[in-house]
């Protein structure tokens, strides 16, 4: 065994993966609990799909639970997405169920990316390929260790037939878009209408609702649909991040079947 034979195998592997993942059917921004599902339906499904998560952690804010309390609550049509992927759960109450929310974040990981999404983490995403019209043709990337250090390091370029924004409350991809190619969302005001307060019941309904196309190329699911379109945030209840990513897959599944 010598380091540099260690070296080159990581390095070689990266790289060949890396550049196989420069143009794909659809491109999805965050590995938390939407976009694993998003990524894992999509690959099952035959699209070629990557995911980049900047932490260097996957789950986005699935492990910490409510509070730190890493539990996970479900209710029935989000426990069958768990039951699928052989997450355990525990009834609660006649509506609803718990999880351990590391076993579900742990189990749903190792699932897409065994269904042939590829992960990468540690990759910022800092803005859009565009094409004619404002059309979302890709990702422009980062390491972020790039971006954390405030360096001036010109980015990489993906490109995607669909980019899927599931990076959570902060809706970054779709912030992107507002910021540099001005009110393009189908929003009432073309913008961002931005996360209202919590109403766990309101915000689960309105979820899968919001999980759409918001512009040509670009969809959004999970915790950022709700905060494009301007509905509340629901605290630690999963199901409708699992189904909004599935959701978003399906739809960009339609979208590459009908070119
Ligand atoms: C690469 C990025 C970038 C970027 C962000 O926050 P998430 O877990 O998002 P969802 O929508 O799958 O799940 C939301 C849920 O975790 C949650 O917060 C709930 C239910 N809140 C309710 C409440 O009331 O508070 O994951 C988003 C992921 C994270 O891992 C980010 O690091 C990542 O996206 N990310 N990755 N490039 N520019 N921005």
């Amino acid at each position: 065994m010598d380091e540099v034979t260690i070296s080159k195998a990581i390095t070689e592997s990266f790289v060949r993966e890396f550049a196989a993942a420069m143009d794909v059917d659809v491109a999805i921004v965050g590995a938390g609990p939407s976009g694993m599902i998003a990524g894992y339906y999509l690959a099952r499904a035959g699209a070629k799909t990557v995911i980049f998560e900047k932490q260097l952690r996957l789950g986005g804010g699935m492990p910490g639970g409510g509070m730190m309390f890493n539990r996970i609550v479900l209710q029935e049509e989000g426990k069958a997405i768990l039951d699928e992927f052989g997450v355990r759960t525990e009834k609660y109450d006649a509506e609803h169920y718990t999880a351990d929310a590391l076993e579900a974040v742990s189990t749903i990981c190792s699932r897409t990316i065994q269904a042939g999404a590829k992960i990468f983490n540690l990759i910022s995403v800092e803005d859009v390929m565009i094409r004619e019209d404002n059309r979302i043709a890709g990702l422009v990337l980062n390491w972020s260790a790039v971006s954390w250090s405030k360096l001036h390091v010109d980015p990489l370029a993906v490109r995607s037939k669909r980019v899927i924004d599931a990076t959570g409350h902060e809706c970054e991809v779709c912030r992107i878009v507002e910021r540099k190619l001005g009110p393009i969302l189908r929003t009432s005001t073309g913008r961002v209408l931005g996360e209202k307060s919590m109403w766990a019941e309101k915000g689960e309904a309105d979820i899968v609702d919001n999980t759409s196309e918001v512009c040509p190329g670009l969809l959004v699911a999970g915790m950022a649909a709700n905060a494009v379109y301007g509905s509340p945030r629901m605290g630690a209840i999963f199901g409708g991040m699992l189904l909004s990513g599935k959701k978003a897959a399906a739809l960009a599944q339609s979208a590459l079947s009908g070119e």
